[in-house]
């Protein structure tokens, strides 16, 4: 009986963890999706404005890094009709020589550009850029300041904090009693 009690209230423990966690794998107001969390808000900006918007909020410019990922910031950002969004990546340091994330740590890790883009317009296309109509992506002037802003950062999830077990594998749990004889009784 007393083992009953202690498993109900084991699982009603995981349950609440479970739903915990889930709505706190990003901040508030945050998308999340995968291991990431994507923030948009409705101000257009120019490239470095919105990269320094996303680093003062913990995150940083966008970077797309799936086909998967591609679709669904399509999808965040055609239902907010942002034409324009950037992202954060960048070959204003040497031309051609795509490099991405904040720290330009990356060279592409997925590339989905447009139709003969990149094309380096005027000498001074450097900064990427998300089409909403196609999911297609550009070289853009990084000082046009006609672009919106999303921020991604890592969900708790992606940080490995606030790893959920499912309630179904979260008991792995026995009851032991031992007899009038002092031996273990499963
Ligand atoms: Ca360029
Ligand atoms: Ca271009």
């Amino acid at each position: 009986m007393a083992c009953k009690v202690y498993l109900k209230i084991l699982n009603t423990a995981a349950f609440i963890l479970f739903v915990v966690g889930v709505s706190g794998l990003c901040p508030r107001d945050w998308f999340e999706h995968g291991t990431s969390c994507y923030m948009t808000d409705s101000v257009i900006r120019n490239w470095d404005d919105g990269a320094a918007y996303c680093d003062r909020l913990g995150g940083e410019l966008l970077v797309i890094e799936t086909w998967e990922e591609n679709k669904f910031i399509q999808g965040i950002v055609k239902n907010q009709n942002k034409r324009f969004t950037w992202l954060g990546c960048s070959d204003r340091d040497s031309e051609g020589q795509w490099l991405c994330y904040k720290d330009s740590a990356s060279s592409l890790p997925f590339e989905n550009w447009s139709t003969k883009e990149p094309n380096n317009r005027g000498g001074d296309d450097d900064c990427m850029s998300f089409y909403m109509e196609n999911g297609k992506w550009s070289d853009s002037k990084c000082y046009s300041d006609k672009v919106y802003t999303v921020c991604e950062t890592t969900s708790t999830q992606g940080k490995g904090e606030g790893v959920i077990i499912p309630s179904s594998s979260a008991a792995p749990v026995s009851c032991y009693t031992f007899g009038s004889d002092g031996r273990l009784q499963v």
